[in-house]
């Protein structure tokens, strides 16, 4: 029995039940960070009805806020039968991803440290009803958190309707290890977020909500999307093995303590990959400040390197969640999970002084990066928290293979088909071909070193030779391009499936 306070228990009801307080048009602040934590139950009765009511010719669809990316029975299920509206502020599922992209989801990308605060402006609308996965209800009422914290604070305090999801699959240790922090305003009665270490706790273990607006109580007993991660080929060892000598001679040369700044790491095998390797590495006494733990996270602890990991979420493998699952206990005096507007708080980074490194898509020879568009088009994810941390970190790190599809792209372009992150924003560069590090490099300099470092040989003669001739081209300039090529590769990969002639 997860659900503790008498006068709740008396809520409790089937998930078809709970979803007939939904309705058309209205707008739903979800619980759900890269796979962890979401509502497992109450979107599928959702889509059922939905389905009943467009087969009567009646529309139905709802706006879904959540914290980042879900899971198939929320995203997936929602919008296979074209119920969503709206969403925020990130999405990985396939089938809503397909949607966003014939332009029948109307999708917001947004920094994740910003859709509390924009929420809380009142800037999109108000939330109807809130839909949040909790790992019980204490005594007095207050709700445990369960294996994400994302946005579930602000969508508590903003809603007019609660539904909860007790799911009794997440450990009960989990009481304990979130810090909840209320001290958050907007201007101008923002204060300074007491924040100086990673490892600090600032606020409380419990989310507050008021129990009139508590409506329906689901319980379930249902497993994280927990999608497996894929062995480290030799690219993401290539780049992880650059990224550690680069910081290991950070360190030699005094630009970084011996135990690092505190690391955020992206999510993807690659990143993965980075974790694993620092295990190994000549670092103690870490810390981490980032979005997500992943099972890289979870070794790095174990191996006794990392101290402590800061996060919104976990994003674990099947196996890493069952290990996680099993010592909780353990875990909790290693981890600290916060609301997103915490743990991605662009204040918070700067202050901490956070090594970010993140996944891409491609970069451009002066190192603006592209982290969301396919051909600076076709939305992938979204930009998620990679802005927040490399606009704000202490060295901002970006890391790709040189070369997708085969080969068939080069993920080293003349220019980015779109901008997620400037070049003011950018100053390391990864591929497996190798680091350039760009930090106190003009553009032409830039050009030369992501070129000379991380584009593939096969593609590095074509960018020489589109710089040499930009550098020659009669307009000139600070940083040279050539407009009417400068997007060429993309279109040629459109044309004819190749960036290659
Ligand atoms: O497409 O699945 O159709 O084959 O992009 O690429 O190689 O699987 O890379 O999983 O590391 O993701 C930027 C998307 C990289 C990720 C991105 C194609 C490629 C494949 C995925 P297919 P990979 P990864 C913390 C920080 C933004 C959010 C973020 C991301 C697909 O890192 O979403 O950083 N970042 N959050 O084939 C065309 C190129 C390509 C390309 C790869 N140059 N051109 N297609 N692909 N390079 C986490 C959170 O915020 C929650």
């Amino acid at each position: 029995m997860r659900i503790h306070n008498e006068a709740l228990r008396a809520k409790v009801m089937s998930a078809e039940d709970a979803a007939g307080f939904i309705h058309h048009g209205m707008t739903l602040g979800m619980s759900g960070f890269t796979g962890s934590g979401y509502p497992k139950v109450l979107p599928t009765a959702l889509a059922s009805r939905i389905e009943a009511e467009h087969n009567a010719g009646r529309p139905f669809k709802v706006n879904v806020w959540t914290g980042a990316s879900t899971g198939p029975e929320l995203d997936g299920v929602l919008a296979k039968v074209d119920g969503i509206g709206q969403r925020l502020p990130f999405n990985t599922d396939p089938i809503a991803r397909t949607k966003i992209n014939e332009g029948t989801i109307d999708y917001l990308d947004m920094h994740l440290s910003q859709a509390a605060p924009v929420a809380w402006q009142g800037a999109l609308g108000k939330i109807d009803v809130a839909v949040i996965e909790v790992v019980g209800i204490t005594e007095n009422g207050s709700l445990i958190p369960s294996s994400s914290v994302g946005n579930n604070k602000a969508w508590l305090e903003l809603a007019d309707k609660v539904i909860l999801e007790v799911n009794s699959w997440q450990s009960a240790d989990l009481e304990g290890m979130h810090d909840v922090y209320y001290g958050m305003a907007l201007p101008p009665f923002r204060v300074p977020i007491p924040l100086v270490r990673a490892d600090q706790r600032i606020g409380q273990p419990y989310m507050r909500v008021d129990p009139a607006k508590i409506v329906a109580i689901v319980e379930t007993d249902a497993p994280d999307r927990n999608a497996p991660f894929s062995p480290a080929d030799d690219n993401a060892l290539a780049i992880a093995g650059h990224l550690l000598d680069f910081l290991a001679h950070e360190v030699k040369v005094g630009r970084l303590p011996a135990s690092l700044l505190p690391i955020q790491s992206g999510v993807g095998n690659i990143a993965n990959a980075v974790l694993t390797g620092l295990v190994d590495g000549p670092f103690h006494d870490m810390m981490a400040f980032t979005e997500v733990i992943q099972d890289g996270m979870v070794d790095l602890l174990d191996s006794g390197r990392l101290r402590m990991a800061s996060a919104t979420a976990f994003s674990l493998s099947p196996d890493g969640a069952a290990r996680v699952n099993a010592d909780m206990a353990r875990y909790r005096d290693k981890m600290i999970l916060r609301q997103q507007d915490i743990s991605n708080n662009p204040e918070v980074v700067r202050r901490l002084g956070c090594i970010a490194m993140n996944g891409m898509i491609e970069a451009d020879i002066h190192g603006a990066v592209n982290s969301t568009r396919i051909m600076g088009s076709k939305m992938q994810n979204g930009i998620g928290g990679s802005g927040d941390f490399a606009r704000n970190g202490y060295v901002s790190i970006f890391m790709s293979p040189s070369t997708a599809k085969g080969g068939a792209i080069s993920s080293i372009v003349p220019q980015v088909a779109h901008v997620d992150h400037i070049v003011q924003d950018v100053q390391v560069i990864v591929t497996e071909q190798g680091l350039a590090d760009l930090r106190g490099l003009t553009p032409r300099q830039r050009a030369e070193k992501v070129i000379g470092t991380c584009a593939h040989p096969a593609y590095r003669p074509m960018l020489n030779d589109y710089h040499q001739r930009a550098l020659k081209g009669s307009f000139g300039g600070y940083s040279p391009m050539l407009p009417n090529e400068a997007l060429s590769w993309h279109q040629r990969f459109i044309d004819t499936g190749s960036m290659m002639p």
